[in-house]
C-alpha cells in the first residue's frame, strides 16, 4: 500500500517541455486543470498528497517521477540524462520533502545518469531500463544502493520507448501491462502479461494505487482489460501531458 504521493504543479512554460510527439503544444490552463483532477483521483485512493510549488524555469518539472526513486527503505535522488532536466533533481523543496519522509536519502553521481521513469518496482526488486536517459553507470550505482538496503535490481535493455514505464505498468498481483518492445522481452515472461495493442500503446502508462488503477482517458480497450481483472478504475485525462511525452506515472512519486 502507498501512504504518500509527491507531485509538482506544472510550470507556466510547460509548452516548452521536451517532446517527440507531434500533437501540438500543451495548453497551460488545461494542464493545470488536469493536474488538479489527477491530485483528486490520487486522494480518492487514500494517499496523502504533497503538492510542490511550480518551478517555472523547468518546463518538464511536473514529471517528478524522473527525479527520485522512492523505495520502502530509502529515497534515491537521480541525475537525469536530459540536460535541460538535470537540475530538477536538486530542487531544494523536493530534497526537503524526501528528507521529511525518509531517514536515508542517497544520490546518483556523475558519470551516472538515471531517470526513474526507467525504473519499475515489483516488491523489493527493481527493473531498470537502459535507455537514452539512463546509462549503465547510473544503473550500476542504483543497483549498488538498492543492495545496500537489502533490495535488488537488474537492468533491462530497451531500444524504442522513452522510459521503461512508457510501455510497462505493474498492477501488483503479478499483473503486468506490456506494450511495444516489452511484450516479448524475456525479463517479463514470468508475469501475467496483459498486452496492449499498438493503437492504444500510450494507455499502458497506468498506475496502481492501493487497489485502484488510474487509466488515461481515451483508451477504452486498456480500460476494459483492467476492469476485467477486477480493479477499480479511475479515468484521468492527460491529453496535455501526452503532448510532451508524459503520462500518469510520470506525474507523481508514490511510496
Ligand atoms: C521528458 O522528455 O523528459 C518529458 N517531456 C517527459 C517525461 C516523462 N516522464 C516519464 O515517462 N517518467
Amino acid at each position: 500500500m502507498f501512504k504518500n504521493v509527491i507531485v509538482r504543479v506544472p510550470s507556466k512554460h510547460i509548452s516548452e517541455g521536451i517532446t517527440s510527439a507531434h500533437e501540438g503544444k500543451p495548453d497551460y490552463k488545461k494542464a493545470l486543470q488536469q493536474h488538479e483532477n489527477y491530485v483528486s483521483a490520487l486522494t480518492k485512493t487514500g494517499v496523502n498528497v504533497t503538492v510542490l510549488a511550480p518551478e517555472d524555469d523547468f518546463p518538464d518539472s511536473c514529471f517528478v517521477e524522473d527525479v527520485a526513486l522512492c523505495t520502502s527503505k530509502c529515497a534515491i535522488v537521480t541525475r537525469p540524462g536530459a540536460l535541460s532536466r538535470r537540475k530538477e533533481a536538486a530542487l531544494p523543496d523536493m530534497i526537503e520533502a524526501l528528507n521529511k519522509f525518509y531517514d536515508h536519502v542517497e544520490y546518483i553521481e556523475d558519470p551516472g545518469t538515471v531517470e526513474a521513469g526507467d525504473i519499475m518496482m515489483v516488491g523489493d526488486h527493481f527493473y531498470i531500463g537502459h535507455s537514452a536517459r539512463t546509462n549503465e553507470a547510473g544503473g550500476k550505482q542504483m543497483i549498488a544502493i538498492l543492495e545496500k538496503y537489502g533490495l535488488s535490481g537488474q537492468m533491462v535493455e530497451m531500444k524504442e520507448m522513452l522510459h521503461l514505464k512508457t510501455g510497462l505498468a505493474y498492477l501488483e498481483n503479478n499483473n503486468l501491462l506490456t506494450a511495444g518492445e516489452f511484450k516479448t522481452a524475456p525479463e517479463f515472461e514470468k508475469f501475467n502479461k496483459i498486452g496492449i495493442e499498438m493503437d492504444e500503446a500510450y494507455g499502458a502508462n497506468c498506475i496502481w494505487v492501493n487497489g485502484y488503477v488510474l487509466v488515461p482517458a481515451g483508451y477504452p480497450k486498456v480500460q476494459k482489460k483492467i476492469e476485467d481483472l477486477g480493479y477499480k478504475v479511475i479515468v484521468v485525462d492527460t491529453s496535455e501531458y501526452r503532448k510532451i511525452d508524459g503520462g500518469l506515472s510520470c506525474l507523481s512519486l508514490r511510496f
